[in-house]
């Protein structure tokens, strides 16, 4: 698949040599994330294009658009790797409900996606990679792990689909530090299917279903069928990015048992680590309620900016939050985003400005201590309020502010 086009990140000179340090899920602490020099490699999952872009997953991409930015502005080259998980059981089972070919309703939602995020100021990823045609990586490593003695087929007399034994990986548990009960709990209420018989061990996880009337299947040398889930994530990073990449991201609901199941099948397959490091955006809420396209509780991206909302303040609204922990979207929430847009605007609109480089440096500072926006966003505050206030004379200042927000926080001013 084609990336998707963004305004390229103007530079901002560095003033401050900070490592960017961030919450790693699987270790429980604050690590220092990214090399010194070269290259930095992030993959981050990306949707199930079934419905609308809403505010949890425009969360979650700002945030690694926040990520992605940091490692630019430290002079990283950042290869970023997207999924699109177009053929699954929710898109199938909407695409039913609703009487569209599942193809044309991915198709249709890839676009409203790439929109949204166009609109959001998100930079896009180097490689977008879907899983239908990804079908024969999948199948590759469906087959590597067969050969380690790790896929089985289930004991079902009428559809024998594959499964990954993740007894076969000891260090499974490392990521999401779930146990028994509630590690089954959350596998059934994430797509999961820990009851069905004739699997040797409840967490064990589907990799290759086979056909079923109706639905799309491909050749494989397991038979005819489609790829499960979490080995899609596992071939697409591998083949892009190779193992013991940087970061794997996503929402706090795919830790467990999403990218629990790819670092162990990674792992199994490769002897490697799949990511150094594991990142996860808290979840957005509307009414008391995890945003869910399951559940209906959706503020979309598309709706507020057909209303005429300016998309910079969506973005400010997101930013207002901090990345890890959940929170309810509100409009007041819109609101105030509106009424510092337009106060930033002011200032850097000002013939001059409080000189910029402490607030540069400020807002640095900030998104290196954890992706810390609520404070880089209280610096600008500042700024602008003296810049407004008093007479300042540095002429240069609001320009060199509006270029750092831009870069750095990927706030269009
Ligand atoms: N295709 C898979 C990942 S491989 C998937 O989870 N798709 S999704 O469309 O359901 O979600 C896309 C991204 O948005 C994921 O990173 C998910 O963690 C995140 N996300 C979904 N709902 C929310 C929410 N309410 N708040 C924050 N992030 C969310
Ligand atoms: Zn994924």
């Amino acid at each position: 698949m084609q990336a998707w086009r963004a305004a390229p990140v103007p530079t901002v000179p560095r003033t401050d040599s900070d490592d960017l340090k961030i919450f790693d899920s699987a270790a429980q602490e604050i690590v220092t994330l990214g090399p010194r020099h070269g290259i930095a490699r992030m993959y981050v999952c990306g949707i199930t294009p079934y419905d609308a872009t809403h505010m949890g997953h425009a969360n979650t991409y700002v945030t690694f658009d926040l990520l992605n930015r940091v490692w630019r502005d430290h002079g990283l080259d950042v290869k970023y790797t997207q999924n699109v998980t177009d053929v699954d059981d929710p898109l199938l089972e909407r695409a039913d409900q609703t009487g569209v070919d599942w193809r044309d309703l991915a198709a249709d939602q890839i676009q409203l996606f790439r929109d949204d995020m166009e609109a959001l100021n998100v930079i896009p990823p180097a490689d977008y990679v879907g899983a239908v045609e990804s079908v024969g990586l999948i199948t590759d490593l469906i087959d590597e792990l067969q050969q380690r003695g790790s896929i089985y087929a289930v004991d079902d007399p009428d559809y024998p689909d594959l499964y990954f034994r993740r007894k076969s990986d000891d260090d499974f548990g490392s990521l999401g530090h779930l146990e028994g009960a509630q590690a089954l709990a959350v596998f059934a209420e994430r797509g999961g299917d820990p009851d069905r018989p004739g699997k040797e061990d409840p967490l064990d996880c589907l990799v290759w279903r086979l056909e079923r009337p109706g639905e799309p299947a491909w050749d494989s040398p397991f038979g005819r069928g489609r790829p499960g889930w979490h080995i899609e994530c596992t071939a697409i990073a591998l083949q892009k990015l190779g193992t013991d990449f940087d970061v794997q991201g996503g929402g706090s609901d795919l830790v467990f048992p999403h990218h629990e199941m790819c670092a162990a099948e990674a792992r199994v397959a490769t002897g490697r680590p799949l990511a150094r490091a594991y990142v996860h955006g808290g979840m957005v809420g509307l009414d008391g309620e995890k945003m869910s396209k399951s559940l209906g509780n959706l503020v979309l991206v598309s709706q507020l900016r057909e209303q005429g909302t300016d998309p910079m303040a969506i973005r400010l609204a997101l930013l207002a939050n901090r990345y890890r922990e959940d929170w309810f979207w509100t409009d007041d929430l819109l609101r105030s985003a509106e009424r510092r847009l337009q106060r930033w605007r002011e200032a850097v609109r000002l013939d001059a400005g409080l000189g910029a480089a402490e607030v540069i440096t400020q807002i640095r500072s900030a998104l290196n201590h954890d992706l810390d926006a609520p404070t880089a966003l209280a610096a600008v505050d500042a700024w602008a309020g003296a810049s407004l206030a008093a007479d300042c004379d540095d002429t240069e200042a609001p320009r060199q502010v509006a270029e750092a927000v831009d870069a750095l926080l990927g706030i269009r001013l």
